[in-house]
């Protein structure tokens, strides 16, 4: 009897704490924007509807992209410290002897900010619009 009391507790507990708290609404995927700007070239401003899994990283979404849509390409590198850096976005590379590279920017109310991490740790906001601009330093 005790026992059984327990085993239902121990099956009840999982669902009171997980069952109810997940709601249709946090496993909504996160719809952003993906833009790409190249002024150094004067290329067109293009721009691709993203999204992403709840708290899922850029990268993710990136990859997802490129799935569906295959005029999106990137490549990354893997770097110990700081993860992935993006290295070419539609075919075009950054450069290290001509000083260019694809700056991550977040557009959010009018503003653009860079964003503080790689493509491999930033999270993208529900109505983002992430800005690939390739740009020098
Ligand atoms: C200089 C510098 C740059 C230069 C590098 C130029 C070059 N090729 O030499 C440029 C301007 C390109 C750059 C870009 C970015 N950077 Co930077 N950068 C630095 C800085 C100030 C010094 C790095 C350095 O020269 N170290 C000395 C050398 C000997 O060590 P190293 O390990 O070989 O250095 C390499 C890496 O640092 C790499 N690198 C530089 N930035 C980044 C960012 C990421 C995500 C990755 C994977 C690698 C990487 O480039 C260096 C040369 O190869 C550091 C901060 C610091 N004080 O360390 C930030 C830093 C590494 N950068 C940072 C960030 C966020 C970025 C950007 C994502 C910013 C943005 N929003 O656009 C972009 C990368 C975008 C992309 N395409 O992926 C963060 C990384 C944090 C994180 N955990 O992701 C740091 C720590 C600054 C910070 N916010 O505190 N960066
Ligand atoms: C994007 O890059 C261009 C070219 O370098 C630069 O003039 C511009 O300021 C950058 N845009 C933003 C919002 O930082």
């Amino acid at each position: 009897m005790a026992l059984r009391l327990f085993t239902a507790l121990c099956l009840m507990a999982p669902m009171l704490l997980l069952g109810p708290q997940i709601t249709a609404e946090q496993l909504q995927e996160i719809q952003f924007q993906l833009g790409v700007k190249n002024e150094i070239y004067n290329s067109p401003f293009v721009v691709y509807d993203a999204t992403c899994k709840p708290g899922g990283v850029l990268l993710g979404a990136m990859r997802r992209l490129h799935q569906t849509n295959n005029d999106f390409k990137f490549t990354v590198t893997e770097n110990n410290d700081y993860g992935y850096y993006l290295e070419s976005v539609n075919g075009l590379a950054g450069n290290n002897a001509e000083h260019t590279y694809w700056q991550i920017l977040s557009h959010v109310d009018g503003t653009f900010t860079p964003t503080p991490v790689g493509v491999g740790c930033y999270i993208p906001k529900a109505n983002e619009v992430i800005v690939f601009n390739f740009t020098t330093w």
